[in-house]
């Protein structure tokens, strides 16, 4: 099994509020689909969630008591996973979506969890959750697909994690000029510089090389890939090289 997330840059218009990439989703979920791999799927909240998140100061690191930044945020994210599964499913996915607190109880992914996705994926349906305003330990916050990426890799561990965004992958300095990195590993972390975070509560890539780092740390292969582009997409779903950037996994001990 595969864990794929759809980065929002990816499924949503990052700097058009409330608006999604119609023909990006399409386009990737005929890869998914040509792919072949059991996959479990976790979206993004891009200009839908992070723009309401924005507007009513909710934040991914602090507990959040705006019940209208709550209810609106929810909406949007509600909204674009309805529409992500209707193209999803009109290209033959037949997904089955449901928000990640199914999975979690005070901000903990309960081992419950694992019976769920397995019952879902017996059936050949394909599990579709999302970065989300969840009931955590300490009232609500808003937490990213990614970290949810990171649990679920860690309760289930899938063959490979594959970050799909709009682009390469990770270059050691943002911008054009600085090459994209075939390998990453632990020793270069801190060689790595990323762009200012913009539209974003949950702190963009830097966060997520962060989660893959640790994703990887259990033994699991990490690809970073480019969601808007079909050859690239596809290598990093079969774990070929020229997919994009892969952390390879390892062992905390090694
Ligand atoms: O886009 C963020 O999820 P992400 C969730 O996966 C919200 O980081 C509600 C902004």
């Amino acid at each position: 099994m595969i864990i794929v997330k759809l980065g929002g840059s990816v499924i949503t218009k990052k700097a058009t509020p409330l608006t999604i990439n119609r023909e990006a989703i399409a386009q990737l979920a005929t890869t998914l689909k040509e792919s072949r791999v059991p996959l479990i799927i976790v979206h993004g909240a891009g200009s839908f969630g992070h723009y309401n998140a924005g507007r009513f100061g909710l934040d991914s690191g602090e507990e959040t008591r705006n019940p209208e930044g709550i209810a609106r945020t929810r909406d949007s994210v509600l909204h674009l996973n309805l529409s992500l599964t209707k193209i999803l499913q009109e290209s033959g996915l037949n997904i089955y979506s449901f928000p990640p607190i199914a999975l979690y109880r005070e901000g903990k992914l309960e081992t419950h969890a694992n019976k769920v996705i397995t019952e879902i994926m017996k059936i050949n349906l394909i599990p579709l959750t999302y970065g989300d305003v969840m009931l955590g330990e300490n009232g609500f916050r808003i937490m990213s697909g990614d970290v949810i990426v990171r649990d679920l890799a860690i309760l289930l561990k899938p063959e490979r994690i594959v970050f799909a965004s709009d682009v390469d992958g990770i270059s050691e300095k943002p911008g054009k000029k600085s090459p994209i990195l075939r390998e990453l590993d632990r020793g270069m972390i801190h060689k790595l510089s990323f762009s200012k975070v913009r539209n974003d509560v949950t702190g963009g890539m830097e966060s997520k090389v962060l989660e893959a780092m640790r994703i990887a740390g259990q033994g699991i292969d990490v690809f970073f890939t480019n969601g808007l582009r079909r050859d690239r997409l596809m290598k990093a779903l079969k774990g070929e090289k020229d997919g994009g950037t892969v952390i390879r996994g390892f062992n905390y001990e090694n």
